[in-house]
């Protein structure tokens, strides 16, 4: 890995693979479990936007650092850091607008054409929880990959992909049982459920999250890119279409017959598309 250059993140790591189209993306506050306060989600967007915009990125890894310098804990994310939880949402000081702005960073994740894996070391709780649910991919820790909703507990609730769409990977009943009841489960528990891919030995997980996003990106770019829209496409709604809609225009658009559209109205003639069949 080397770092990204032209960023200078407190609450946040950001790496590029020094031979693929591979970044991670690590929370990095881990004696707080890796619980994020405004400026660790603007310290992500701005990432994550970096690796959108980078055409020869295909793959994000997000994760968390550690261990612990106080008691040797691991964490993905515990979510919305609650000491600076104010009346309308996250403060970046005390008394400033309040922001929930971490659901900006899970559209970032959902609607990016690129593949998002979530790689969990130790805690994924709360708002953390639901970042692992909004990835395309999961992998955790045999050890130490823990996963709790606890929403519920302070008062909180993600209403959007942290339970729907997390329906839609375990079933009503779990979905359910993991925010009414608020227990913990293991990274086997949470594999079981359908809501991780792979649980390795922690030892073994960076490596493996590297292995993925090598095999991820080494395919074909179009094709996953329309895969990761398909996947969203009827669970998005008008926006899923419009996602998948502007890949097929863009593909439209390397053809000979968007270019005698173009070419016809820059020449001020009529367009002739006489040579262009209408497949069956
Ligand atoms: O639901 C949303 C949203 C919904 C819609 C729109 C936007 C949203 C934005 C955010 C959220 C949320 O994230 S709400 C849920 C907030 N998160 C939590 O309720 C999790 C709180 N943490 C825990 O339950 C536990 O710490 C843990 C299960 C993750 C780990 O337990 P463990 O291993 O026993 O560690 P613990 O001793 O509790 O924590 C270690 C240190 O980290 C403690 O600090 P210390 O006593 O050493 O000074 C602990 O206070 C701190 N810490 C952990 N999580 C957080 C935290 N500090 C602030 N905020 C945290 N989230």
């Amino acid at each position: 890995w080397r770092e990204v250059d032209g960023f200078d993140f407190a609450d946040i790591t950001y790496h590029r693979a020094v031979d693929a189209g591979v970044v991670r993306i690590a929370f990095d506050r881990p004696e707080v479990r890796n619980a994020f306060r405004p400026q660790t989600v603007d310290e992500l967007l701005q990432a994550f936007e970096h690796a959108r915009l980078s055409t020869d990125v295909g793959c994000v890894l997000l994760t968390g650092n550690g261990p612990s310098p106080k008691d040797g804990g691991w964490a993905f994310c515990s979510g919305g850091d609650q000491r600076v939880r104010g009346k309308y949402g996250y403060e970046a000081s005390a008394g400033s607008s309040g922001r929930l702005h971490v659901l900006e960073v899970q559209r970032l994740i959902r609607f990016m054409p690129k593949v998002v894996v979530c790689v969990v070391p130790g805690w994924a709780a709360g708002g953390g929880h639901s970042l692992h649910v909004v990835a395309d991919l999961t992998i955790a820790s045999a050890e130490q990959g823990r996963f709790k909703q606890t929403d519920a507990d302070v008062g909180s609730f993600d209403g959007g992909f942290g339970s729907a769409y997390l329906a839609r990977q375990v079933g009503q009943k779990f979905a359910r049982e993991i925010f009414f009841l608020g227990e913990e489960y293991s990274a086997e528990d949470a594999h079981r459920m359908g809501m991780v891919n792979r649980v390795v030995p922690h030892a073994e997980l960076e490596a493996t999250a590297l292995d993925w996003g090598r095999r991820i990106v080494a395919k074909s770019p179009t094709a996953q890119r329309m895969l990761k829209y398909s996947f969203n496409l009827l669970d998005d709604g008008l926006v899923g279409q419009q996602l998948f809609a502007g890949e097929t225009t863009r593909l439209a658009y390397t053809a000979e017959e968007a270019a005698e559209g173009r070419d016809a109205f820059l020449e001020k003639r009529d367009p002739d598309f006489s040579r262009f069949p209408w497949h069956v």
